[in-house]
């Protein structure tokens, strides 16, 4: 039977008399079904990837990509009067992570089954994703996020585990999404967790809810707000009701291969994805000696030589400890355990920064990880030095063997194939289709960067996907945007480490320059889109001051025509896939040794925007891959900003007191103008922050960085010269695919 057979039949009527959303649910059942009919990818060694957040977004659109059959979709449907994008546009997305740890652990199943590789993802099945974002009176209001509906591509096994708290048992129903790998015949699944009691009813307004009734809400939301210790303790049973259904799979998977568990490591590798599922390790030792017999010693040693750590940020505040009174509170039977961890520690090394419970009673998850494994590894070159030489170094002298770099990486499928069809057509039209298998083919590109035709081309793919944006942003959010202006985007989290309030004292500067008549040769469309987390109360007045300037620019006939600001409501991978491929400037102005490695600005390379950036994460390598003509760093090192932090020598009380040029600039913020508009409480909180503290640093570098992007601003008008910088960055991009990062991630640690 053909595709439009099948289509038919799944609708029972004919595909022109059916709704978009009848389209999409056959579509689902019909993809199900097929990944339901695959072999599961097999091997002696099987990789268990498990994480907190699995930011898959949308499913549909990939998966018809995986298994070869969108084109022929397409085609059917747009025979038949519907449009993909329609249809896709009912398809709610799973947002079961924040941002960029959980988009890699996305990226990696992807390329995972991609490579044809048995491995697993192991989480846990949130209802209700990361919060919608609302804009209301220019701030942030969070709404809930729910995403399960009766058709979803989860399908509920029969798999299911005790798991034992303090005072109460619950039992998991484990929920499986297929992950097929591009034109593979095979493919592997994505294991979420979850307990039948969930009940969805007790979030009152907005995403409140009572945290103490763990039946209720175990799993009903992704990372609840943590700012008080009921939110602590529901991210300890969360935590560990990951990793117990985990560690029970785990062992089940391998009996029932028949595996011996004292050679448990030779069939087995788990990767912890951060510090969240730490516990993996205690709880497994918990389980080999307490019901399989074996001895502290033993246990010890094969699960060390099955687990391996990824560690993602060296912000102290997201580096997890565990006060010991939580943890007797939730899960007391792992206390003997990691007291015992922690005195092998103690009798071994005499330097307590390695200890893992330290003198105010907290355990270090990462020291667990660090000491307890047997691979450590960073997310760029960059952040994987700084951990060797300074976060982690007591650690690095211990183990200089366990520390390696893995630098991130984007599956192509999604961020290019799905999200830029026109730009990958024409790929495949010039080069051949032989990038989709081997990224590093995207080189051949360079044969043409002189080609005037070929650079053209590439400006009007460009000038396409402004247009769709600009179609996208009408539709959403009734903004007009002008696909003739250069769109300047910065899309993250809202984090005042990414340093978004430098990139709004650069709209500042802006909207004054044109008050003073020094106009822009084309106006300029900034774009941002972040969410920020609901208790992070500066992040709050970030969003709050941005919004303030959008409505201050737009209703200023003198400035609008020139500049426009733009925050997109509810960013998410949805929203990310629209932006990406239209933007000109990428903006990575993360202060210089806090982005472990960014991958948006992977994403951005791939689709031809050329990089505004500080050497920090990945953005060293895309400079050292696309050279200095095709990228424009500015700022300070990380070197020297590490060196900032030990001496205490940074004040930006002496940067705005001396240098009017700033001084003005910051003053903005609590003008007549702003004030007129915006929340005179967050403004001038944001001020002082600014003046007073400025944590991160964004007076230091925000001189170089108007600078840098008023000469980038010129450059564009050279219309060759900047479709050259995009072709080479596009051509250099082969690097950041997820398919090496994987690749590496199996040779040297995971040898599966
Ligand atoms: C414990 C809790 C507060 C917490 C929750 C989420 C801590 C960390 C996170 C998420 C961290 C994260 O997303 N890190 C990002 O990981 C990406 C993938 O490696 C990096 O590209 C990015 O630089 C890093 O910030």
């Amino acid at each position: 039977m053909s595709l439009e057979e099948i289509l038919k039949n799944k609708l029972g009527k004919e595909i022109s008399s059916a709704s978009d959303a009848e389209i999409y649910t056959a579509l689902l059942n019909i993809t199900k079904e097929k990944m339901e009919g695959m072999e599961h990818n097999t091997g002696n060694r099987k990789l268990y990837y498990i994480s907190a957040e699995f930011l898959i977004g949308k499913l549909l659109s990939n998966n018809l990509i995986n298994l070869g059959m969108f084109d022929e979709v397409r085609e059917i449907l747009a025979k038949n009067g519907h449009s993909i994008t329609a249809v896709e546009e009912v398809e709610p997305e799973p947002s079961l992570g924040n941002g960029g740890l959980g988009r890699l652990a996305a990226c990696f199943l992807d390329s995972i089954a991609t490579l044809g590789l048995n491995g697993d993802g192991v989480g846990l099945n949130y209802h209700d994703g990361l919060f919608l974002q609302k804009f209301v009176d220019n701030k942030q209001y969070e709404e809930k996020n729910p995403w399960i509906t009766d058709n979803s591509w989860l399908t509920r096994t029969d798999v299911s585990f005790e798991v034992p708290f303090k005072d109460f048992t619950l039992k998991s129903t484990m929920h499986d999404i297929d992950v097929p790998g591009y034109h593979q015949s095979k493919c592997n699944k994505l294991h979420l967790f979850d307990i039948d009691s969930v009940d969805e009813s007790i979030i009152r307004d907005g995403i409140n809810f009572d945290k103490h009734d763990i039946g209720k809400n175990l799993t009903l939301f992704l990372y609840p707000d943590d700012s008080d210790e009921a939110g602590h303790l529901l991210r300890i049973y969360q935590q560990y009701f990951m990793v117990s259904n985990a560690a029970q799979l785990i062992i089940r998977e391998a009996e029932s291969r028949g595996v011996d568990l004292y050679r448990l490591h030779e069939h087995v590798c788990i990767q912890i994805n951060d510090t969240h599922p730490t516990m993996v390790i205690p709880e497994l030792i918990r389980i080999l000696t307490q019901q399989k017999g074996f001895n502290m010693d033993t246990a010890i040693d094969v699960v060390r030589k099955t687990c391996a750590y990824t560690n993602h940020t060296i912000l102290a505040e997201a580096l997890e400890k565990w006060p010991i009174s939580y943890l007797e509170k939730v899960v007391p039977q792992l206390l003997p355990i990691i007291y015992e961890l922690d005195a092998r520690i103690r009798r071994e090394f005499s330097d307590e920064r390695v200890y893992i419970i330290d003198n105010q009673n907290r355990v270090h998850m990462a020291h667990i990880d660090i000491h307890f494994g047997y691979a450590v590894n960073g997310v760029a070159a960059l952040h994987t030095e700084i951990l060797k030489n300074s976060e982690l170094r007591p650690f690095y002298d211990i183990y200089p063997e366990k520390f390696n770099n893995k630098t991130n990486g984007i599956t192509f499928r999604r961020w290019l194939v799905h999200c830029n069809h026109e730009l990958s057509e024409y790929l495949n039209e010039l080069i051949g289709p032989e990038y989709m298998d081997n990224a590093e083919n995207l080189e051949k590109l360079l044969a043409y960067k002189d080609d005037e035709k070929v650079l053209k081309k590439l400006r009007e793919i460009k000038k396409d996907a402004k247009i769709e944006l600009k179609k996208y942003l009408k539709h959403t959010q009734n903004i007009d945007i002008d696909e003739n202006s250069v769109f300047d985007i910065q899309i993250k989290r809202l984090h005042e480490y990414k340093r978004q309030q430098m990139n709004a004292l650069y709209a500042i500067y802006k909207y004054k320059e044109i008050k003073k008549g020094n106009l822009p040769k084309r106006p300029i469309t900034m774009i941002f889109g972040a969410k920020a987390a609901p208790a992070y109360t500066i992040a709050k007045d970030i969003i709050h001051l941005i919004l303030c300037l959008q409505q201050l620019v737009e209703n200023d006939p003198s400035v609008s025509p020139y500049l426009k600001i733009v925050m997109v409501e509810n960013y998410n991978v949805t929203k990310a896939e629209k932006l990406i491929p239209a933007c000109d400037i990428s903006e990575q102005i993360s202060l210089a040794s806090k982005e472990a490695s960014g991958t948006g600005n992977m994403k951005f390379m791939l689709n031809g925007a050329v990089t505004l950036g500080t050497e920090d994460g990945a953005n060293v390598e895309i400079h050292e891959l696309v050279g200095d003509d095709n990228i424009y760093i500015f700022g300070k090192k990380s070197e020297d900003v590490i060196k900032l932090y030990e001496t205490g020598s940074y004040c930006s009380a002496d940067i705005y007191n001396n240098d009017p040029e700033v001084e003005e600039l910051v003053d903005f913020i609590i003008s007549k103008e702003l004030i007129r508009i915006g929340d005179p409480m967050n403004l001038c909180r944001l001020y002082k922050e600014i003046v007073n503290k400025d944590w991160f640093m964004a007076l230091l570098d925000v001189k170089d960085y108007i600078k840098t992007k008023e000469q980038m601003l010129n450059d564009y008008e050279d219309e060759l010269a900047w479709s050259k910088k995009a072709l080479v960055n596009i051509a250099k991009a082969g690097f950041f695919s997820s398919d090496r990062t994987i690749a590496e991630y199996n040779n040297d640690i995971w040898h599966l």
